[in-house]
């Protein structure tokens, strides 16, 4: 429960998708305890539902996710530690996790929500929402993965500005920079991404989850070693039956129903 009572993270699962909200918008769902390890507890679930086959991240309220609750009274564990044991678990979980993520950015992402917005597959943003690099104006350094997620989207050169001279990134100026998937307005941006979701819930689960392996993999190694992680993943991809259902539905000229085998 947070101090206002209410649940600090809901999840709601419906036709292969939970939706996972992040539910303090008194607070621009900043992050504090009870929020990082409800998200780091929710994760974990799905991973292991088989139900799910896409997830859905999102914020309550007009916010996103306002990064770390800067109100949270500490209890002297230092930065580095509650990084190590909160933050960095969270990112690696939503890297890791073999489905599908998008970030629905509802509105402003702040510090780590930022983080926690690029660390999913896709984002879609509402047109009034925004990413602001806050990290700087409270003396710290970009974390949670900003620092290696950025530049890989933007380039180094456009990463350093935005690390060093943090104006607020609109949605529109965010989806130039490559930053989001698609923007659109506020108004749609639940159907945008409903739309969206129900599609990949649809697509052949472990197909999803060994290119989710590969595109990881990708931006870590040369050339020949991605051909040859793709050929041993396309190993396991063949041998499915998901793989047999999409041949067959090709022959019979009718769309395929995976069931994740
Ligand atoms: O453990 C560690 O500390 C290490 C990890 C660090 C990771 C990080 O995330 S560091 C970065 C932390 N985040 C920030 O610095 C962002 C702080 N917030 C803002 O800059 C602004 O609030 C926003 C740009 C996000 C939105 O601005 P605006 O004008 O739309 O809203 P506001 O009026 O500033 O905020 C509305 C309320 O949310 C307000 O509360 P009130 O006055 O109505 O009771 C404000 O205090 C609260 N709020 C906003 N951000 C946070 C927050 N409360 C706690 N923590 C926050 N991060």
């Amino acid at each position: 429960m947070s101090e206002s009572g209410a649940v600090p993270l809901l999840t709601e699962i419906a036709d292969g998708v939970a939706t996972l909200t992040l539910n303090r918008p008194e607070a621009l769902n900043a992050l504090n305890r009870p929020l990082k390890d409800g998200l780091l507890d929710a994760l974990r679930r799905v991973a292991r539902d088989r139900d799910v086959r896409v997830v859905v991240l999102t914020g309550a309220g007009r916010a996103f996710c306002a990064g770390q609750d800067l109100r949270e009274q500490g209890d002297g564990t230092s930065l580095a530690v509650e990084l190590r044991e909160r933050y960095n678990p969270l990112i690696l979980g939503l890297r890791r996790l073999e489905k599908p993520v998008i970030a629905a950015v509802n509105g402003v992402a702040a510090g780590a929500g930022v983080s926690l917005a690029l660390a999913c597959d896709l984002r879609i943003a509402a047109e009034e929402a925004s990413f602001v690099l806050a990290f700087g104006r409270i003396g710290l350094v970009p974390d949670s993965g900003l620092t290696w997620f950025l530049p890989r989207l933007v380039g180094p050169a456009r990463a350093a500005e935005l690390f060093f001279a943090p104006d607020p990134i609109s949605a529109q100026e965010a989806l130039r920079l490559g930053i989001v998937n698609r923007a659109v307005p506020g108004s749609h941006l639940m159907a945008e991404v409903g739309g969206l979701a129900a599609r990949l819930a649809s697509a052949a689960p472990r197909a999803m989850a060994l290119a989710k392996r590969a595109l990881n993999r990708s931006l870590e190694v040369d050339l020949e070693a991605a051909l040859a992680y793709e050929a041993s993943l396309q190993g396991i991809a063949g041998a499915t039956a998901d793989h047999q259902e999409g041949l067959a539905a090709f022959r019979e000229k009718r769309s395929p129903r995976f069931r994740g085998e």
